[in-house]
């Protein structure tokens, strides 16, 4: 397959002669190299330019008018690349915190997977020279994206990445909507979510010795909440945003049932076994017609509310009502509290886990 890495630069004078004569050593015999540079103020370009003619044919610049951030460099450089018949693609930074040497095991990788990912987050891989406080920033960061994307790739902000031309096929490079670092992530969030055979391979990531990052405060903090936008572009959600509705659906169910709870017995001085029974039948009607229309619609799916499915999520919630009253009698029992109502919050609490667990695997349940 015709390979090509793409290294993006911007002021990284110091780093890419050595990088690309370091790469030389490493890739194929007729494997290219495309520079993407965005008009670095240090002279990157000439830099490269003047290390053209040594390398005729396989090292090639892309220059661009200013810097538009990483992601546009990258899907400019692809489509460069795709259009010239390179097949095969890899991502690097021109730091040398990606090390050339990896690239050979990559490359027998890919032989059998649409992506192989560079991690430092898996057996066997690290990062060496970070800060205490950078590396707490990466984890997290890729622990936080991880969990709202629900994407199993360990290490998803790293950028040395290889793809095949399938992949980015399958990626729709033009429905991208990340701007700068988040690019990664959502290159492989969507490679994820389209099917793509994703292989993480170890590796030693160091940090960079000449020039200076572009990761700053601001972006990363800019980054936590775009993790949002790659998701919602996606189109596409996961258990745990299904849960977290689940639970605020069941919460406005509970606000409802409370009310009414508190009114009739500790108020009126009503049974409080009836009256939850009562308080039930109302919040879970509530909650079904909630949970149907927002915690388990697919995106884009239409909402027609069933008499089935209701009759379906009653009965469900008769389980959760099941431990909702042993729950109920049992701290009642145990405990001396100062309202009946206490004793109920516990009891809701036990029976929406039961009701969750069996309303997703059951009645809200996609083919
Ligand atoms: N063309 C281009 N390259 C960029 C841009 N921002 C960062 N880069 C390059 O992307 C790579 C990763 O950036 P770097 O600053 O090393 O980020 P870090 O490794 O997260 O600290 C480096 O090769 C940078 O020169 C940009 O806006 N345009
Ligand atoms: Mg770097």
């Amino acid at each position: 397959m015709k390979f090509l890495t793409i290294i993006p630069t911007y002021n990284e004078v110091e780093n890419i002669e050595p990088l690309v004569h370091a790469l030389f050593g490493q890739i194929p015999q007729d494997a290219g190299i495309l520079v993407v540079d965005d008009n670095s103020p240090d002279r990157t370009a000439e830099t490269v330019e003047n290390l053209i003619p040594r390398y005729p044919r396989r090292l090639h610049l892309l220059k661009r008018p200013g810097k538009k951030g990483l992601a546009q460099a990258y899907i400019a450089a692809f489509e460069w690349g795709i259009t010239r018949g390179y097949e095969l693609f890899l991502e690097m930074d021109a730091d040398f915190s990606h090390n050339p040497a990896y690239i050979p095991g990559m490359l027998k990788a890919i032989q059998t997977h649409d992506a192989v990912i560079g991690s430092r987050n898996i057996k066997g891989g690290a990062v060496e020279g970070w800060s205490f406080c950078r590396t707490v920033l990466s984890k997290g960061g890729s622990l936080y994206a991880r969990m709202i994307l629900g994407c199993p790739v360990k290490d998803l902000t790293g950028g040395f990445n290889m793809w095949t031309k399938n992949a980015l096929k399958q990626i729709s490079l033009n429905r991208i909507v990340s701007k700068g670092y988040l690019f990664q992530v959502e290159m492989k969030y969507r490679a994820h979510i389209a099917g793509c055979s994703i292989k993480e391979i170890p590796i030693l990531f160091s940090d960079r010795k000449y020039g200076i990052s572009k990761m700053s405060k601001k972006i990363f903090l800019e980054a936590l909440l775009n993790i949002w936008k790659i998701k919602k572009a996606a189109g596409k959600d996961t258990a745990l945003d299904q849960s977290i509705k689940f639970f605020v659906t069941g919460g406005l169910g509970t606000i409802t049932n409370l009310i009414i709870f508190f009114l009739c017995t500790d108020l009126a001085g009503l049974p409080e076994i009836p009256v939850s029974i009562a308080c039930f039948f109302i919040a879970a009607s509530q909650n079904y017609v909630i949970n149907h229309s927002w915690s388990f619609r697919a995106s884009k799916e239409k909402t027609v509310l069933s008499v089935t499915k209701w009759g379906a999520f009653l009965c469900v919630s008769l389980l959760g009502l099941g431990v909702n009253i042993a729950v109920l009698n049992f701290v009642f029992a145990y405990f001396s509290l100062p309202y009946k109502f206490i004793a109920q919050i516990f009891g809701i609490t036990a029976g929406m886990g039961v009701n969750f667990a069996v309303s997703k695997m059951v009645v809200f349940r996609r083919e």
